[in-house]
């Protein structure tokens, strides 16, 4: 993966639309002008565009004023079926336009999405934003991107205004591909904490307070994930932490305690299900790499 990390404060100043001016779009186009680009916003409710105006932002008084302003367009609208639906009423301003969608789909909207474009005559690049909006420009954030590499290196000077830009290859689904991985390994994150909270709240236990507890805990362990790629890397699914049997032994505690506490299990049991099958499968030794393999369905 090609990656800069930091915003180029130095690029020339460049020609950039901005369609949907959400949270995450209107703190896009702020970027951009922040970082000195001739900056045209449209956005369905025209009234959000109007902090961006008193910035400097030109209005465009439609989709189509907007993507005919500028070669590089960037999207950020809520879905992709909303992207769709703008661009299919404006195929033939797109022609020699680079689409930088950053709108969060799937791997293949984004592949389907890239495939109608170019024959409508544009570039697409697809993008998968790892920030929150008040991150944008700031030094943690960055953004996955895919598909049309050339379009990609012509505007990444530009695109580096939002953040660190990470080329994650030619596919136009790569990038939706890592970002909702990275967002998967953070709900599975979210699912754990609110149910140790819910659970420890059942005693009158202050969540702030057990929080301080949490937080550690949850960091310390995120220190196996290294070890657990490698074996699933290398298919070897040993483990010198604890075995797939050890939990199996253990996690009917959880569920048992949940119900004693009157917490629903349901976040909780589909584990259960897999260390089963994973037991009843022969894999008692294993560690949890082998759980990672047994999900692969294809
Ligand atoms: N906010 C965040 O933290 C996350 C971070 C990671 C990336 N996501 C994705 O970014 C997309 C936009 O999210 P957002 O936070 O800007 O969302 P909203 O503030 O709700 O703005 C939504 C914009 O979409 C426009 N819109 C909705 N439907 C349509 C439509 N049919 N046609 C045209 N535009 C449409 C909406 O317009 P309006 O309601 O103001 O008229 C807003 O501009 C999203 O994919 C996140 O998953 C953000």
């Amino acid at each position: 993966m090609s990656e800069t990390t930091h915003a180029m404060s130095t690029s020339p100043s460049a020609q950039v639309s901005v369609l949907g001016l959400g949270m995450m779009g209107s703190a896009l186009a702020g970027a951009f002008l922040d970082a000195g680009h001739r900056v045209t916003v449209w956005n369905r409710s025209p009234a959000k565009a109007g902090p961006l105006v008193a910035r400097g932002a030109v209005p465009a008084g439609s989709a189509a004023e907007a993507v005919a302003a500028s070669p590089l367009v960037v999207l950020c609208l809520l879905s992709n079926d909303n992207v769709d639906e703008l661009l299919a009423a404006l195929p033939e301003e797109l022609a020699g336009k680079t689409l930088v969608n950053l709108t969060n789909g799937t791997p293949t909207q984004a592949r389907t999405l890239s495939a109608w474009a170019v024959k409508q005559g544009a570039q697409y690049v697809d993008g998968g934003i790892m920030a929150v909006p008040q991150m944008i420009a700031g030094p943690d954030a960055y953004v996955f991107y895919s598909g049309d590499e050339a379009a990609y290196e012509t505007h990444r000077a530009t695109l580096a205004a939002l953040g660190g830009t990470k080329w994650t290859g030619s596919d136009p689904g790569l990038a939706a591909l890592h970002d909702l991985g990275l967002l998967t390994g953070m709900y599975g994150m979210f699912v754990g904490v609110i149910q140790a909270l819910a659970l420890v709240r059942t005693e009158n236990i202050s969540a702030e307070a057990y929080s301080e507890l949490l937080v550690p805990w949850v960091t310390a362990m995120l220190g196996i994930v290294p070890g657990i790629a490698r074996d699933l890397d290398s298919g070897q699914h040993v483990t010198d932490v604890s075995s797939l049997a050890v939990n199996q032994a253990a996690f009917p505690n959880f569920l048992t305690t949940f119900r004693d506490q009157g917490v629903s299990t349901e976040l909780f049991e589909p584990f259960q299900v897999i260390l089963d099958r994973a037991i009843a499968a022969g894999h008692a030794g294993d560690g949890l790499s082998r759980l990672a393999d047994l999900l692969t369905v294809r």
